[in-house]
């Protein structure tokens, strides 16, 4: 069986790290593309990584360049082409620039891997996925973004910290856009299947320390940025995605919370937003539909309002 192809489109932070994990998890080749100004980083983060397959044990192909024809048969395409945050700015603030890269970008996928699954990384997360599904014009199911599994990982090692167990038995939710009105779901995040609530009445911690890991969560990419100074979060961001192309290159119909194009679920028609879905070989397969509370429910639609506001910055710079 020939190996499996993923492009990466920006080769910067995040890029780089998606590229050693798709080698080091032997997801298939891997092709770096960025500008013709840049395009020495992406072969040079190619043939570096290339070089510690050897030492890593695995097998993988690696090409780095700045030509669309080399996306050419690509089965994923993950997208982080565009400027991350620095201190002081939001996600919202990148949209002038990152919309304009995003439409060149898709452009480029729309012509040379038609048959992509395509993950967008670039932010604001919500408005730049469906910036890209409009632009390729692709079904709405080859098209998802990555935002939910890095603020639920996020979520989880919070909570894992606090009550001292392992992230693997800590499963948590985040829904609606990956902003500062991005809903992280007390009810539904559980440790070895206990809801949150309950480990409250068990005592394993209280209201006000859960209160504020979900207020740490909201804020767990403003956290990093004001550590780094110089940039955004890139290991985790990278994590997830690979998580994300890893179900659907293996068929594994994983459910995890992604930015996916809505149809009338939970009231919302037109839009991506963050929701749990099941992805597999068909890509975004099945919208998982849960149950809000009133409260849950007025914050979900909080978060569904601003990603529209966003959504028509994005119109209008896009053009
Ligand atoms: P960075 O290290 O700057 O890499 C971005 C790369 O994109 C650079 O190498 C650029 O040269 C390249 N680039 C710019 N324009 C183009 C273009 N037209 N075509 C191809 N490549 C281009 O940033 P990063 O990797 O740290 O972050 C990338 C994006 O991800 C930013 O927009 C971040 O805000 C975003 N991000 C999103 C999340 C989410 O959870 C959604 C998390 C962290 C970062």
């Amino acid at each position: 069986m020939a190996r499996k192809k993923i492009a990466l489109v920006g080769a910067g932070q995040i890029g780089g790290t998606l590229a050693l994990l798709a080698g080091q998890k032997e997801l298939g080749d891997i092709v770096l593309l960025d500008i013709p100004d840049a395009e020495g980083v992406a072969k040079g983060k190619a043939l570096d990584i290339a070089e510690a397959s050897p030492v890593e044990g695995f097998d993988a192909g690696y090409t780095g360049t700045s030509n669309y024809a080399d996306l050419a048969g690509a089965d994923v395409v993950i997208v982080t082409a565009g400027v991350p945050r620095k201190p002081g700015m939001s996600r919202d603030d990148l949209v002038g620039i990152n919309a304009k890269i995003i439409k060149a970008v898709g452009e480029g996928i729309r012509t040379h891997a038609p048959n992509a699954f395509v993950i967008v990384i670039t932010n604001p997360l919500d408005a730049m996925v469906g910036l890209m599904q409009q632009v390729t014009g692709f079904d709405p199911a080859k098209v998802v973004g990555m935002a939910g599994v890095l603020d639920s990982a996020r979520f989880r090692w919070f909570l894992a910290e606090e009550f001292k167990v392992s992230v693997e038995d800590v499963t948590a939710f985040v829904l609606g856009g990956h902003g500062d009105t991005m809903v992280p779901s007390v009810r539904y995040s559980t440790v070895a299947g206990i809801p949150l609530p309950d480990l409250v009445k068990m005592g394993w911690t209280t209201q006000e320390k859960l209160d504020s890991i979900v207020q740490r969560t909201r804020d767990g990419g403003a956290e990093i940025v004001g550590l780094l100074k110089t940039g955004s979060a890139f290991y985790a961001p990278a994590a997830s995605a690979i998580a994300m192309a890893e179900s659907y290159l293996k068929d594994k119909k994983r459910v995890m919370p992604c930015a996916a194009r809505l149809t009338g679920q939970y009231g919302v028609d037109g839009l991506y937003i963050g929701v749990p879905v099941v992805i597999g070989s068909g890509g975004v397969e099945k919208i998982v539909e849960i149950e809000l509370n009133a409260e849950e429910k007025a914050m979900f639609d909080k978060s569904v309002a601003a990603v529209k506001t966003l959504v028509e910055v994005t119109a209008k710079v896009a053009g």
